[in-house]
């Protein structure tokens, strides 16, 4: 808890967002919902602007999210082509490649001919309005070029991470029952090769319905070829325009698929929509990060997160920003890369997790402070908590004490900020979220699911009242999931997964996920994932995954691994089981800590008390709760001594 205040910086103090305004701004957002979006509807450029503004129920017997249903429009030209009059020269994206020698820029007008040149490519392969498209690409531009593609034609892309694994890809595929995929031979990231292609070559063996690959040459590598369904951008793109007429689109038609874990079961395909994704992008990259036209904005985010789309992408590029995509690791080639980028660039808006701030901290400030860093006015953070000390670090030593931070609560499921403070508005307290965007009404039930008073102090579970334009549409292919997730929890309510304060001033404070998900360097990780990766191995015979305080990653991933009658634990059979973790889900996953013991903590009706594996984890011996209702309380010792073993 921190009781410090930093008030709203001098250099946002004549801004046109004051406390003043945002709270009249604000109560008319939830008072008077209708005119309130009539008239951010102006920040998009319709072929039919919307009459309805929305219609939305979170009950079970009519439920139904619908916003600017009879409008019509189209993404790229929102991103692009309303820009060309006035910023046809602007660079639209700055590329700064892993190495820092690479990079160059692209203006609207060059944005404009790459995008329609590789919708025409598309096209030519087949691809229809309404087809899935999955991306697996490096942070390069012909990614975003791609995504801005689909959007052209009216396809539906699902980007994957090209960090993931090939089987998980494959399970990305296979979901969405994708038949095109656009890759690059390989990817590089500090330094070293990423075997896009290979790992795709890989992820087909097991997903039999993709017809073609569209593969980008990045680093000349050799790659496996199959004729027939691979084919080269750069043989197709010179044989098609670079005119392509722009696909009009229904403010709901799903827009993009993004793959996200979720406490149960396989990572869940969240389909975002058209119309209100596009506005609520729009809308919280303009006010949150207090858009400029002179400005370069550089979140530092993988395109295969929603960060990076919201926030790379579609906000920026709708707003007519510069934005800054960067191939590379914020540690490489030395410690100061961040700052150097910020220097080389003349960066003014900077948005980065609060992991890499914890990570680039423990290097000191010299890397920091050898680089010029005049430029800078905002800096942002977002993907999970950050703690005071980071906090004050980043604002103290990065931002030179006058750049306000925004700390951005939000997840894949909002597609954009809803809880945030806004520079000029706000006084800021480090560690917290602020306060919530238009539109967007927290409030804090407790476990049985009673609402907790509306002022004053509070702590509980996160819900939401009633919709935003930016909020998912359902889990692709799958609406029952999408309620049961989401809704059924506490009837009525978004239930967003996570805990939250709100202190007296009303700042919120977000406390971390209340569910089984793990936020490991702001990636969101299940258990139930982890774990089916685990027993998959033949010498596993149960597994029980958690979280455990991590200083640089926030959390580390803690396994409980029962083996098989017969076999012994080794060193070797842990490494096996890293292993398998990373090739199931993908380096992001790795476990931190593989303890093996002969049984887990279970209630007589066989339940996993993870309450219990949690606090071993985290070394909270002494409050380990109530053991009696286990069916076998000898494990928790057994367990302890595992313990020590393990750590
Ligand atoms: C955008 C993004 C969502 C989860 C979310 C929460 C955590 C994100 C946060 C934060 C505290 C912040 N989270 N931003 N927690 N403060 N500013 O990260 O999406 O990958 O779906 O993760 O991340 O726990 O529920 P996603």
């Amino acid at each position: 808890m921190s009781e410090e205040i930093i008030p709203v910086a001098s250099s946002f103090s004549a801004s046109d967002m004051s406390g003043e305004r945002y709270r009249a701004r604000y109560a008319r957002s939830v008072q008077e919902p209708e005119a309130f979006w009539r008239e951010e509807l102006g920040r998009l450029d319709w072929i039919r602007r919307p009459e309805k503004i929305s219609d939305v129920s979170f009950n079970r017997q009519d439920f139904r999210i619908r916003w600017f249903e009879d409008g019509i429009l189209n993404v790229s030209v929102n991103c692009i082509d309303r820009h060309l009059e006035t910023r046809a020269n602007k660079p639209a994206l700055i590329w700064e490649g892993d190495h820092p020698a690479h990079h160059h820029s692209i203006t609207y007008r060059q944005l404009h001919d790459h995008v329609c040149r590789f919708a025409n490519v598309l096209k030519m392969l087949g691809v229809k309005k309404g087809d899935r498209v999955t991306l697996y690409m490096p942070m390069i531009p012909q990614a975003v070029f791609a995504m801005l593609a689909c959007t052209r034609i009216g396809a539906v892309h699902s980007v994957v991470f090209g960090g993931f694994s090939p089987e998980a890809l494959s399970g990305r595929i296979n979901d969405c029952q994708s038949e095109f995929v656009i890759t690059a031979d390989q990817g590089v990231r500090g330094g070293k090769a990423i075997p896009l292609k290979d790992n795709v070559d890989e992820a087909l063996k097991s997903a039999p319905g993709v017809k073609r690959v569209l593969c980008v040459k990045h680093t000349g590598a050799n790659v496996h070829w199959e004729e027939g369904r691979d084919y080269w951008y750069h043989d197709l793109s010179i044989q098609v325009d670079a005119h392509c007429e722009p696909e009009p689109m229904g403010a709901e038609d799903p827009m993009f698929i993004l793959y996200t874990s979720g406490s149960t079961g396989k990572p869940k395909g969240v389909l975002h929509t058209t119309g209100g994704y596009l506005l609520w992008a729009t809308m919280t990259h303009a006010l949150t990060f207090d858009a400029r036209e002179s400005d370069i904005f550089w979140c530092t985010a993988d395109i295969g997160w929603v960060t990076g789309h919201s926030y790379i992408v579609y906000g920026p590029l709708s707003n007519g920003a510069t934005s800054l995509m960067f191939e590379g690791v914020p540690t490489w080639p030395d410690a100061s890369r961040f700052w150097q980028v910020i220097e080389k660039h003349k960066v003014s808006v900077f948005y980065t997790a609060p992991t890499a701030i914890r990570a680039l901290m423990r290097l000191g400030d010299d890397p920091v402070t050898k680089h010029d860093r005049s430029s800078l006015r905002l800096l942002g953070t977002v993907g999970e908590p950050i703690n005071p000390e980071a906090w004050r670090w980043y604002h103290k030593t990065v931002g030179e004490g006058h750049c306000p931070i925004v700390d951005t609560w939000w997840q894949t499921e909002t597609g954009g900020h809803l809880i945030t403070p806004l520079p000029g508005a706000h006084d800021l307290k480090p560690g917290s979220a602020g306060f919530p965007m238009f539109g967007v009404q927290p409030a804090l039930v407790d476990n049985e699911g009673k609402r907790l008073p509306d002022s004053g102090a509070a702590e509980g579970n996160l819900v939401l009242l009633g919709s935003w334009p930016g909020q998912m549409r359902t889990v692709y292919g799958d609406d029952q999931r999408f309620f049961d997730t989401y809704f059924s929890t506490y009837p009525g309510y978004y239930f967003t997964g996570d805990g939250a304060r709100r202190d007296e001033d009303g700042y919120w404070w977000i406390t971390g996920r209340v569910d089984d998900v793990l936020n490991v360097s702001g990636h969101r990780l299940g258990t139930a994932e982890i774990e089916s990766a685990l027993v998959l191995h033949a010498d596993v015979a149960e597994a029980a995954v958690v979280g455990y305080p991590h200083d640089i990653k926030g959390q580390g991933v803690w396994c409980y691994v029962t083996l098989n009658e017969g076999v012994a634990a080794s060193e070797a059979l842990e490494k096996a089981l890293k292993d398998q973790v990373r090739k199931e889900i993908g380096p992001v996953a790795s476990p931190d800590v593989i303890q093996f013991t002969p049984g887990l903590p279970k209630t007589r009706s066989g339940k996993i008390m993870r309450r219990i594996l949690r606090k071993i984890a985290e070394n909270e011996l002494g409050s380990l709760g109530d053991t009696s209702t286990l069916a076998d309380p000898g494990v928790v010792e057994a367990l302890i001594e595992g313990r020590a073993k393990a750590a």
